[in-house]
């Protein structure tokens, strides 16, 4: 089968010792980090990318043009989520015995705008994948990325594993579906399916459209002149905001499991979209009242006031533990951004 390695049979060619796994979303935040977390583990990583994915300026670009890497332990294959010919082809060439399902559209805002194709790609994209699971010859383990939107305007804080669900987006019903068929799939057919029901999971690769990521872009911009004031929607919502980095290997721990359970992945902890912005421009030393003002065009039809996780039973089962505070990840991500800006990169 056509790789975007040139390589046929390329999972032949990897050692036999080695761990396979299947990235769905592998060019995003996670799927980046969790590729150099799974290539540090020396297994042979495995991307599904879109042919319309710009591979030259992603977030796996530094991995791909290294040849040490590039075809000897991380292969890429194109492929489409709606296009389940095209993923059994690409299972049964790779055979993995890890699957981290990421992919999909991410983002809450916009799934009021095209709800259809948002429930196509998270819902019927997962449940396509759960029955190429199910036929597969060896046992593979499945990683599905859930998430905090499926509690909604939740019926109890902290939300738990036990949480009923309650979504307040296309997005959140989505992902709310699917990870209702992921525990049918697991229950029914003893498939090894996992639920990572994360929280926001933040990092200066976070996609530019995600609030903490234009904040940090935003505030280094006004703190070099390029800019004069921040435009967001909605100051007042409180999230549970992490880094992206902790979360994966909270993924990769999931199914390193004997047994498979679904897990809430967060800190514990909930700051407004205000303590935020404050945060960020106190790394630049600007006051925020100057800059930062309100346009509806942000604000969305509805959304959860205030999502907040408790990671309890991460931590005590798989011994898990969020890194660093919220104030760090401020910092992190517009130091980033500064440091973006007078390379000239950001101009
Ligand atoms: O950064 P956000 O767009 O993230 P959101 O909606 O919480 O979703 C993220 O986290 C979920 C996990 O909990 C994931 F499932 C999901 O895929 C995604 O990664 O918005 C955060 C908050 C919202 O309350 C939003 O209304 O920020 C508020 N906000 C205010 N102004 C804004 C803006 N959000 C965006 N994107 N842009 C703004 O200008």
């Amino acid at each position: 089968m056509a790789s975007l390695n040139g390589v046929a049979g390329v999972s032949r060619i990897v050692a036999d010792n080695k761990k396979t796994a299947l990235i769905t979303g592998i060019t995003g935040q996670d799927g980046s980090y969790l590729t150099e977390l799974l290539l540090e583990k020396e297994y042979a990583v495995h991307g599904v990318v879109r042919r319309t994915s710009n591979l030259l300026r992603s977030r796996i670009e530094h991995l791909r043009s290294d040849e040490k890497v590039y075809g000897k332990s991380l292969f890429l294959h194109y492929g489409d989520l709606s296009d389940g010919t095209t993923l059994r082809r690409i299972f049964s060439e790779v055979q993995p015995t890890e699957l981290y399902h990421l992919a999909g559209q991410s983002h809450v805002g916009l799934s009021f705008e095209i709800p259809e194709s948002t429930c196509e790609e998270i819902g019927m994209a997962t449940l396509r994948l759960l029955e190429i699971v199910r036929d597969q010859p060896q046992s593979v383990k499945f990683y599905h990325a859930s998430s905090s939107e499926i509690f909604g305007n939740a019926a109890e804080s902290p939300q738990t594993e036990l949480t009923p669900l309650r979504p307040a987006s296309p997005y959140g019903c989505a992902k709310a579906f699917a990870t209702q068929l992921a525990r049918v799939y697991r229950e029914s057919y003893g498939l090894f399916v996992a639920n990572g029901i994360l929280y926001n999971h933040e990092s200066p690769r976070r996609g530019e459209n995600f609030v903490t990521r234009k904040i940090a872009r935003v505030v280094a911009r006004i703190a070099r002149g390029l800019e004069e004031e921040l435009l967001l929607g909605n100051l007042e919502s409180r999230r549970d905001w992490g880094r992206a980095q902790d979360y994966v290997t909270a993924m990769w721990l999931m199914l390193q499991q004997d047994k498979p359970a679904d897990y809430v992945v967060a800190t514990g902890e909930t700051h407004s979209v205000r303590d935020f912005v404050e945060a960020a421009f106190a790394v630049v030393n600007l006051p925020s009242k100057k800059y930062v003002k309100h346009n509806p065009a942000f604000d969305r039809p509805t959304e959860p006031a205030r999502l907040v996780g408790s990671p309890e039973k991460i931590r005590v089962e798989l011994g898990w533990r969020p890194q660093g505070s919220f104030t760090d990840l401020v910092r992190e991500m517009v130091e980033a951004e500064l440091a973006t800006v007078d390379a000239g990169k950001d101009t």
